[in-house]
């Protein structure tokens, strides 16, 4: 079962204050949105721009609704592939999280190794998860890397330099670290801003501890430094009270939404505003705690465990691991979401990750060689499923 629940008194607050740009110092905001470019005054106005995260949306007329297509097998052969950043040209970088590998994969599913991101040390959960790009790749060539170390999670940017990797450059450690709820996931904001998903890490405890990089969304600069309006003064946390997030996603006007692992009961989806308390370890799922934002959606843990998300033609993507099927969330252009819809349940396995491409299509990375999924010959794999007007 599922529940879609709207918050509706948070979103207007919102909208008023994103369009006040307030922001609030150490106090908690009552509902500051996510970084918004100033420009993204018409929310659900503007497709989004597959290639370039980081522009501003479109005044364009209203994006028509897509729907899934027939998937087709891009590439074959992979092991627990978890990251992936597109790159400008449209080829994409993907991680493979126990051999810690980064491939380049082309538009045409061919596939080039670059080599292993050194420092990985990959057990359990852990390994090299999330890659962004910012979209001036081409002219500053940085890969960034959230990674399992042997002491911590971290985040790292190295350049690309021809087809190698070059030099590694830390730009976050003290990441809590754990077999399993390492977080992972990578994005750039519309804002510029670095933003991470982290876990608990095995204790729960640190997802309420503003002193403790586990169980939050972290924002940063692209190096590794606080912002200047940050919730809290020089720290990198953005908002707290989560178990374990794995997938971000912006919509075209610059909201953020996570996906987030529940224990046993609930997992979610949560529309992330600064400062924002989540609820974990308090609440699972909604608990109508005024001191806590609710989730937008929840699932039970079995036809879920939410890992990436994306945002493509109206509606939100899940990829749900346990669940072993697509999530498509319609947004209903106000910050909210409609009645969450299962897809290719069963079909592929374990789904590990959904982007947006370039050419309009959803690319998506099984993850039935990560230890708990039941591979066949031609896992991992990663298909491609055209997005057609539905
Ligand atoms: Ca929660």
């Amino acid at each position: 079962m599922f529940r879609s629940v709207r918050v509706a008194a948070v979103l207007v607050a919102t909208t008023l204050l994103a369009a006040a740009c307030s922001t609030d110092g150490n106090r908690e905001p009552p509902g500051r949105a996510a970084p918004l470019p100033s420009a993204a005054s018409s929310p659900g106005a503007g497709p989004p721009d597959p290639g370039s995260p980081s522009a501003p949306p479109s005044a364009a007329a209203p994006a028509p609704t897509l729907r899934p297509g027939t998937p087709q097998v891009l590439v074959r052969g992979l092991a627990a592939p978890w990251g992936l950043a597109f790159l400008p040209g449209g080829d994409a970088l993907v991680s493979e999280r126990d051999s810690a590998r980064l491939l380049r994969v082309r538009r045409d599913g061919s596939v080039q190794p670059l080599g292993a991101v050194p420092g990985v040390d990959a057990s359990g959960e852990g390994g090299l998860l999330g890659i962004a790009v910012r979209s001036s790749f081409d002219t500053d060539r940085l890969v960034y890397a959230y990674y399992t170390s042997p002491g911590d999670n971290r985040i790292v940017r190295f350049p690309l330099i021809g087809d190698r990797l070059g030099p590694q450059q830390v730009l976050v450690t003290g990441i809590p670290v754990s077999g399993i709820h390492n977080g992972g996931r990578l994005v750039f904001g519309p804002d510029g801003m670095l933003y991470a998903g982290t876990g608990d890490a095995s204790e729960r405890g640190r997802s309420q501890d503003l002193g403790s990089l586990g169980g939050k969304v972290l924002r940063m600069t692209p190096e590794g430094k606080p912002p200047a309006d940050n919730p809290v003064r020089g720290s990198l946390v953005f908002s707290r009270g989560h178990r374990n997030v794995q997938g971000l996603a912006f919509d075209p006007a610059g909201r953020l939404f996570a996906s987030e692992f529940g224990q046993n009961r609930f997992d979610e989806v949560n529309a992330i505003v600064a400062g924002g308390n989540y609820g974990w370890p308090e609440v699972e799922g909604a608990g109508g705690e005024p001191r806590f934002r609710d989730p937008l959606v929840t699932w039970a843990t079995d036809e879920s465990s939410p890992s990436g998300a994306a945002i493509a033609g109206g509606a939100l993507y899940v990829a749900a691991l346990k669940g072993q099927r697509l999530w498509r969330i319609p947004l209903d252009g106000r910050g909210g979401l409609g009645r969450p819809e299962a897809l290719f349940v069963g079909r592929f396995g374990r789904l590990r990750h959904v982007a947006l491409a370039s050419d309009g299509s959803l690319w998506v990375l099984t993850s039935n060689r990560d230890g708990r999924g039941d591979p066949i010959a031609d896992d991992d794999r990663i298909l491609r499923i055209p997005l057609v007007r539905g």
